[in-house]
């Protein structure tokens, strides 16, 4: 597995930005984004599946990689590039199975003991949150903040790690001094859909070199 994360991971969500995964998307790819995972909590699976398939088909033309949210069935139907599970999703050993060596496969942890386990199991990634409080997320576990973040990166080595929740352009730059490889990101990108494409290109001038 040699996953090479971009510095910034967009999200989008309908609910936050109130427009489609495609139009997110076209914008997210305007901004300079080099991968999007596509979290839907709302719409049906035949409008999100639709709404996917077109997202998919010009992120392909721009060779920008997709991954789903939690759906596995819509991830795999629509040959996205990978899937992201959260702790009570499919099992990741389960979805690589199905999925085979090349897909993309993410894990969100939230403690320190959930990370050490995750990274011995077949995955590119795992997301670490939420560092800092976020509204965008129901289901809330713990803040793990900036120095948890930093314990989980000395106690994983180098394993790929995208920190997630509440990141924004005031603490960006603390969660990569803290060791995260990649900030993970729905409100502070997509939550005005005016500015998506230009907030993306902003985050990326923050990323380390
Ligand atoms: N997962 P925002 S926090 C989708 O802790 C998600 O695993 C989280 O949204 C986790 O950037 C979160 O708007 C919400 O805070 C991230």
């Amino acid at each position: 597995m040699n996953f090479e994360l971009p510095g910034i991971y967009p999200i989008t969500d309908t609910l936050v930005s109130g427009i489609s995964h495609v139009e997110q998307v076209e914008k997210l790819i305007a901004g300079g984004a080099e991968i999007i995972q596509l979290r839907e909590k709302q719409l049906s699976s035949l409008d999100f599946f639709n709404d996917a398939e077109n997202a998919i088909r010009i992120a392909r033309k721009h060779g920008v990689r997709v991954i789903i949210n939690d759906r596995v069935d819509i991830a795999l139907a629509l040959n996205a590039d990978g899937v992201h599970l959260g702790q009570d999703d499919l099992p990741p050993d389960a979805a690589r199975a199905i999925f085979g060596k090349n897909a993309v496969i993410g894990f969100s942890t939230h403690t320190l003991e959930q990370a050490i386990k995750a990274v011995k199991l077949p995955i590119d990634y795992i997301a670490v949150g939420p560092i800092f409080e976020t509204h965008t997320k129901q289901k809330q576990d713990a803040v793990v903040s900036i120095e948890g973040l930093r314990q989980m990166r000395n106690a994983i080595g180098d394993f790929p790690l995208v920190a997630i929740g509440g990141i924004n352009a005031r603490n960006i730059l603390s969660i990569f001094a803290a060791g995260a490889d990649s900030a993970a990101m729905v409100g502070a990108v997509v939550a005005d859909a005016s500015m998506i494409e230009k907030r993306m290109a902003e985050f990326l001038a923050f990323c380390p070199s």
